[in-house]
């Protein structure tokens, strides 16, 4: 028996960068909310994640103003560079897409600002409450969320239920596998990242393709660079002293006269890469949203981009559907962001066999991985429907096209 039961308009499910955004949404939209996060707030601020923001993401951050640090501190792109067995390319992404870029800004950043703002602003956030079940989600009657909070079970009775809590949480498990279709795919790699403190050695994020695997200088501040080696998928973290780890990335990222700065590791582990998605993204009065219903390889840095066009497709549903019971939002949440959804899925699957080395790859398979990379950079039609796809289509654009990068 619950010792405790509270109630809300939407009990939001996870504090990652989803259920934040979303519960921002919701409240300037007047709708209550209630955010349940099953960690503690040090361990949610200190997770180590994505970095890339798309322009839209930033235009949705500024319109509801949240962005003030991002605009502080975080760094903005006009292009990326292509790097192949040593010869590095510059994609220019500001003049290919009409005058579009991106924000290298830590994913840990923004959830910490995300996370001020609701405590300042006297939002319900709580940690350390984590969701055990959801009842009632095949009735009329309204949804409850259980979770266990200090020790004791509680309820959150809710009208609609958002699942933001990531890959491995409840939601789309309450789902009865008969009503959801799954899509997956596992690649023969993972990414070993590591934080450092040093100053980036390129102006702009390095994405190279080498013999002996991916690799990728990516950034966190004019002071911390954020770097990436492809490794096996069964590697173990500690093969790979510090020493190790800078000589492989002296190796895949060198360049004629261009130089890898090293300095001390702050941060380092291993991610294996994945593909999903959940079909459909509501069961009832369940909407899933971000990596709750979908994962992308990191390749084409959408995830995080994708989880916050998830939740403004939903809070613009569910402002219309509080406002006065318009279903129409709600019934198309699921189709409209599975088109973005699958477009990233298109464009990270492509960019991920276009720069890895798939260690199953014969000579042939290697000679046509290699002819794709050349056309990349040497046809313009290429080249533009990579930038278009890695900057992100604005977030009110109907989305077509094949996303292939
Ligand atoms: P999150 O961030 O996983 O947050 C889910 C939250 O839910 C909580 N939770 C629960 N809370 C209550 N009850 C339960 N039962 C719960 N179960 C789980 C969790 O503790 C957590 O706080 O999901 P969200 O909000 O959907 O955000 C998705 C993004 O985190 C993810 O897509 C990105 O990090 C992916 N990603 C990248 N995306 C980009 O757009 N650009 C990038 O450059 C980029 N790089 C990356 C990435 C992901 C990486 N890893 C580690 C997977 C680089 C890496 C290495
Ligand atoms: C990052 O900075 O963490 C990052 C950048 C680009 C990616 C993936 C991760 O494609």
């Amino acid at each position: 028996m619950a010792e405790h039961a509270f109630e809300t308009q939407v009990g939001i499910i996870g504090a990652g960068p989803a259920g934040l955004v979303l519960g921002e949404l919701l409240a300037d939209a007047g709708i209550d909310n209630v955010v349940l996060e099953s960690k503690d707030r040090h361990y949610v601020e200190s997770r180590v994640r994505a970095g890339v923001l798309e322009q839209s993401t930033v235009e949705l951050l500024d319109q509801h103003g949240l962005s003030r640090n991002v605009h502080a501190h975080g760094m903005v792109h006009d292009g990326i560079y292509m790097q192949f067995n040593g010869e590095r390319h510059h994609i220019d992404m500001r003049r290919l897409t009409g005058g579009r870029n991106i924000t290298v800004y830590g994913q840990q950043e923004l959830v910490r600002d995300l996370i001020a703002h609701r405590m300042e602003t006297g939002k319900a956030l709580l940690f350390e409450a984590e969701a055990v079940s959801i009842s009632g989600l095949d009735g009329d009657a309204d949804p409850v969320i259980h979770y266990r909070h200090s020790g004791r079970e509680e309820t959150l009775s809710c009208r609609i239920v958002a699942g933001c809590d990531g890959f491995h949480g409840i939601a789309r498990q309450s789902i009865p596998t008969e009503s959801l279709r799954t899509f997956e795919r596992e690649f023969p790699y993972a990414w070993l990242g590591i934080l450092a403190q040093v100053a980036p050695s390129s102006d702009e994020l390095v994405y190279s393709f080498h013999d002996r695997g991916f690799a990728l200088l990516s950034m966190r501040s004019p002071t911390v660079s954020r770097l990436y080696l492809q490794v096996p998928p069964e590697e173990s973290i500690e093969e790979w002293p510090d020493e190790r780890i800078w000589d492989e990335l002296d190796l895949r990222l060198a360049s004629p006269g261009w130089k890898l700065e090293r300095g001390p590791v702050i941060e380092k582990s291993i991610t294996p890469m994945r593909s999903f998605v959940a079909e459909p993204l509501r069961h009832g009065r369940l909407f899933l949203a971000g990596d709750s219903g979908h994962i992308v390889p990191p390749t084409g840095a959408k995830g995080l981009n994708l989880a916050i066009a998830d939740v403004k497709v939903l809070s613009d549903a569910l402002a219309a559907w509080f406002a006065g019971g318009d279903e129409r939002g709600l019934e198309a949440y699921s189709e409209t962001c599975l088109k973005r959804i699958w477009n990233a899925q298109n464009f990270s699957t492509s960019m991920t066999a276009l720069m890895h080395l798939d260690p199953a790859a014969d000579a042939f398979g290697l000679r046509v991985q290699r002819a794709l990379q050349r056309f990349t950079i040497e046809n313009l039609n290429a080249k533009s429907a990579l930038a278009n796809n890695y900057v992100g289509p604005p977030f009110d654009t109907p989305l077509t096209g094949t996303g292939a990068p």
